[in-house]
C-alpha cells in the first residue's frame, strides 16, 4: 500500500475516534524545535582549537569519531540533520561557538559581529536562532560559583557576559524577524553541603537584576532562566534551584525553562506545565532523557516525553511552550543524535495532536474513570505511523527508516575523513 492509501486508511481510523488528522498535521507544521548546537562537538565550542567542556554541573562521555572542528563542519552537520527531519525548526547556539576568527576573545568580550556569519548561514538555511551565555568552560567558572560567586570581580565578569549574550540574541531576533529566545543555566553550586545558602543565593538574586535590568525589545528576544536539581559537583547545593528561579521568573516575568533531566527521576515535568502556565506566559523546555541522572541521553519517544506533550497539547499550550532540545551523547553518531531526538519530539506531539481527547474528556465529564482509561489505551493502537509517514514524506525527508541510512553515508564520505 502506498504511504497516501496508508495516511487514507488512518484518517478513516481517526476520525471514528472523532480526530481531524488534517488538522492535527497543520499544527504541527507550524511546531518550531530548537535544535541544540552543542550536540555536535560534545560543547566544545570553538574558543580554541581544542576547546571542550569543564567544570561542574554537567559532562560528556563518549569518544565515537568524527565530531565537528570547526564552525564549518558544525554547519555541514547541522546542515544534514536538518534535510532529515521534517519541517523548518531553529538553531539553538551557545556563546563558545562564535565566528572568533582564531582571535582570544573572552566572555566578558562576545559581541554580535562574532555571530553574524551564523546569522547570514541561518538566513539562507531559513532558520531562528536561540542563544545561551556560556557560564562554564572557563577559569573564572572552576571555582564552581559564576553569578553568585563571593568575589564581586567575578559577578561583574559574568553579569557582562550574560548581558552581551542578551544582546547578541535580540539582534537574532531583530535580523532574521524571529523572536530569539536566551536561556541563561549556571553550573553554581557545591558538591558538599554549604552554610551560606542564603547569602549564595541572595547574590545570585542581585546578579540576576542586574542582567535583567537591560531593557531589549520583547519582539526580539525571549529570556529564560534554567533551574536544576543537582549536577555532578553539585550534589549538595544547586543555587539557581527550582523554588529560586520560579520565583525569580513569577516575580521578574520571564520564562521558566524546564529541563527534563533537572528533577527528582520520579517527578513528573509534564505535571508541571499546566501549574506554571495559569502563573507564567511562556515556557521554556529542553527536551532531554536523564537516565538514573541528568545523563543527557539522546531523547527518545518514552513515557516522559509523550505524557509532556499531552500536558502541553491537552493544555492548549503549543503556542506557549518553546521546545529545544538539549542533550549530548559522544557514543554515537552525532547527527544521528540529533535527527532520533527531533523526530521523536515530533512523533510525541503529533500522538498527542491525534489522542481522542473529545471522547476521553466525554468520560471524564460524566465520572467514567474506566472509559476515559479505556480510551487512552485504545488510542495506543492507533494508526500513528501512518500519519507520520506521510508528514515526513509531504515534508521532502526520508520516510520510516530511509534515514538511518542517509546517516551512515554521511559518516562514510564526510564525518569518519575527521582525524
Ligand atoms: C545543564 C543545562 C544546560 C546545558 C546547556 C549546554 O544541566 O541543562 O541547559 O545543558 O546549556
Ligand atoms: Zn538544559
Amino acid at each position: 500500500m502506498s504511504i497516501q492509501q496508508r495516511f487514507e486508511q488512518a484518517k478513516q481510523a481517526y476520525a471514528e475516534w472523532g480526530v481531524d488528522v488534517d488538522a492535527a498535521l497543520a499544527v504541527l507544521n507550524d511546531v518550531q524545535i530548537s535544535l541544540h548546537c552543542w550536540q555536535g562537538d560534545d560543547v566544545g565550542g570553538f574558543e580554541t582549537p581544542d576547546s571542550s567542556l569543564s567544570g561542574g554541573g554537567i559532562q560528556v562521555t563518549g569518544n565515537y569519531p568524527g565530531k565537528a572542528r570547526n564552525i564549518d563542519e558544525l554547519r555541514g552537520d547541522l546542515e544534514k540533520a536538518y534535510s532529515l527531519i521534517p519541517g523548518q525548526h531553529r538553531l539553538n547556539l551557545h556563546a563558545i561557538y562564535g565566528d572568533f576568527e582564531g582571535k582570544k576573545i573572552d566572555r566578558d568580550q562576545v559581541e554580535p559581529k562574532h555571530f553574524r556569519s551564523w546569522v547570514d548561514w541561518a538566513r539562507v538555511n531559513g532558520l531562528a536562532l536561540d542563544f545561551n551565555a556560556t557560564c562554564f568552560s572557563h577559569p573564572l567558572a572552576s571555582s564552581g560559583y559564576t553569578l553568585s560567586n563571593a568575589d564581586p570581580s567575578v559577578r561583574e565578569f559574568w553579569v557582562e557576559h550574560a548581558k552581551r549574550c542578551r544582546e547578541i540574541g535580540a539582534g537574532f531576533g531583530k535580523a532574521l524577524k524571529q523572536r530569539s529566545n536566551h536561556n541563561l543555566w549556571i553550573p553554581d553550586g557545591a558538591k558538599d553541603n554549604v552554610v551560606s545558602r542564603y547569602a549564595t543565593r541572595e547574590r545570585l538574586l542581585g546578579s540576576l537584576d542586574e542582567i535583567y535590568s537591560l531593557q531589549l525589545d520583547s519582539r526580539n528576544l525571549g529570556d529564560a532562566v534554567e533551574c536544576k536539581l543537582f549536577g555532578i559537583g553539585s550534589e549538595a547545593f544547586v543555587v539557581g534551584s527550582h523554588e529560586f528561579y520560579m520565583g525569580y521568573a513569577l516575580s521578574r516575568k520571564l520564562m521558566l525553562c524546564l529541563d527534563m533531566g533537572h528533577f527528582h527521576p520520579t517527578e513528573s515535568v509534564a505535571d508541571k506545565v499546566s501549574s506554571l502556565l495559569l502563573y507564567l506566559p511562556e515556557l521554556l523546555i529542553h527536551v532531554s532523557r536523564g537516565v538514573r541522572w541528568d545523563s543527557d541521553h539522546v531523547v527518545t519517544l518514552g513515557d516522559d516525553l509523550r505524557a509532556l506533550m499531552q500536558e502541553i497539547v491537552r493544555s492548549d499550550a503549543l503556542g506557549k511552550v518553546n521546545i529545544a532540545l538539549d542533550y549530548f551523547d559522544a557514543e554515537m553518531n552525532r547527527v544521528g543524535a540529533w535527527v532520533i531526538g527531533s523526530r521523536a519530539t515530533l512523533k510525541a506531539i503529533l500522538e498527542a495532536l491525534l489522542e481522542p481527547a473529545v471522547i476521553a474528556r466525554k468520560y471524564e465529564t460524566k465520572g467514567q474513570a474506566f472509559g476515559r482509561l479505556a480510551v487512552l489505551e485504545e488510542a495506543k493502537n492507533l494508526p500513528l505511523s501512518d500519519v507520520w509517514d506521510y508528514f515526513c514524506d509531504a515534508k521532502g525527508v526520508p520516510v520510516g527508516k530511509d534515514w538511518i541510512g542517509a546517516v551512515e553515508d554521511y559518516e562514510k564520505s564526510v564525518q569518519s575523513k575527521r582525524s
